[in-house]
């Protein structure tokens, strides 16, 4: 495996990396949780950049990804992902892992070298955040052995939960 996975306790909108994963909605109105605080870091561009991709292009599907720039953001690029609401007989796994996919890709395409992403759906979206972040974890190690090329992927945690979850994760993947 190429890549390093690395957990990081703390705020997606400071991480010195090219690339930040948010974890939007399909009309890139990023009016809380993470979405809110990457919007509020990158004003007014990840706004104003947004709304002109969902003008242009419509609601972001399931398993695509947009892209802003970040502001002042450190990062250079928001790759914006959707994540499923966590449903009952929803396939809930095959749609995050999807939208990890799509965010690693999207990275490699726009020349980054290092992510971070949030513990995507496990918020607002009501993803069981162990699973999330299990699911997180199997995404982003199987993309690495598939040939996936970013040298770092940044799991950023908000909370001391979503780290103890991280490292279990990793830990049972043998990491
Ligand atoms: N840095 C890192 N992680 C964060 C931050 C931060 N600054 N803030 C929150 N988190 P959520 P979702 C964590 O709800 O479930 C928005 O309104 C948070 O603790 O942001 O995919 C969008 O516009 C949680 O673990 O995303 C959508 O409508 C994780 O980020 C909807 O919410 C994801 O929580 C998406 O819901």
């Amino acid at each position: 495996m190429e890549g390093r996975i690395e957990v990081v306790r703390g705020d997606i909108t400071k991480q010195d990396v090219d690339a930040i994963v948010n974890a939007a909605n399909a009309h890139l109105a990023h009016g809380g949780g993470v979405a809110a605080a990457i919007a509020a870091a990158g004003a007014p561009a990840v706004d104003i950049e947004s709304s002109a991709w969902v003008d242009a292009f419509g609601p972001v599907p399931l398993g695509s990804a947009a892209v802003t720039s970040a502001g002042s953001m450190s990062a250079d690029h928001v790759i914006h992902v959707v994540g499923p609401v966590y449903r009952d007989g929803r396939d809930n796994e095959v749609l995050l892992g999807e939208a990890v996919r799509v965010a690693l890709d999207a990275a490699v395409a726009l020349g980054a070298r290092s992510i971070a992403m949030p513990a995507i759906s496990s918020g607002i979206y009501g993803y069981p955040p162990a699973e999330a972040c299990r699911v997180i974890v199997e995404s982003v190690s199987t993309w690495l052995s598939g040939g996936g090329d970013l040298d770092e992927i940044r799991l950023v945690a908000f909370s001391d939960d979503i780290t103890d979850y991280y490292v279990t994760a990793l830990r049972d993947l043998g990491s």
